[in-house]
């Protein structure tokens, strides 16, 4: 298993969860692709996007369902600055993640999170487990409980 995969795994054990990382035969690289592997409603793909503030620089973490698109003004107002995309080599330098992978858990440096409302309206959610292929599955209230998420309304 790679080392990101590793810390996720290790984050998950840290909070208590009992979670199966999940590695797939086909990519789980997009929202869509991840639905298709894991054989569910797109919404219920926690999409893990890395923004940087545009006052701070500092990363933060959106926490997204694959049905919605980031509200860059909502999150704005949510997070206290103006929000960028952040450049995918400082992501994988800052999260250990590279793009496609990242994961609500494990990051190397704590970062701050947001959480989109709607993944608590499903059973479970499946987000990404620090590789374009592994996964894992999860109740919305577990993943907020393990990654101190705020809840917001982010589409
Ligand atoms: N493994 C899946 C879901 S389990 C996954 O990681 N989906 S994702 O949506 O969280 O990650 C893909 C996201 O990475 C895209 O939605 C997009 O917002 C972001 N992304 C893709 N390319 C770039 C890029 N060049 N720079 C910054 N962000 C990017």
């Amino acid at each position: 298993m790679s080392k990101s995969v590793n810390r996720v795994k290790a984050a998950a054990e840290a909070a208590g969860l009992t979670v199966e990382i999940l590695r797939m035969p086909d990519s789980t690289r997009t929202a869509a692709e991840a639905a298709a592997a894991c054989g569910c409603d797109v919404a219920q793909i926690v999409k893990s996007l890395i923004f940087k503030g545009g006052e701070t620089g500092a990363l933060k973490l959106l926490l997204v369902s694959g049905a919605n698109q980031v509200d860059l003004d909502k999150a704005a107002a949510l997070v206290g600055e103006p929000l960028e995309r952040a450049d995918p080599k400082e992501v994988r330098e800052i999260t250990g993640f590279a793009i496609g992978g990242v994961s609500p858990l494990g990051h190397l440096t704590p970062v701050a999170t947001w959480m989109d409302e709607t993944l608590l309206g499903f059973g479970t959610v499946w987000a990404a487990a620090g590789a374009p292929n592994a996964v894992f599955e999860i109740t919305g209230t577990a993943l907020r409980d393990a990654t101190g998420a705020t809840i917001a309304d982010l589409g």
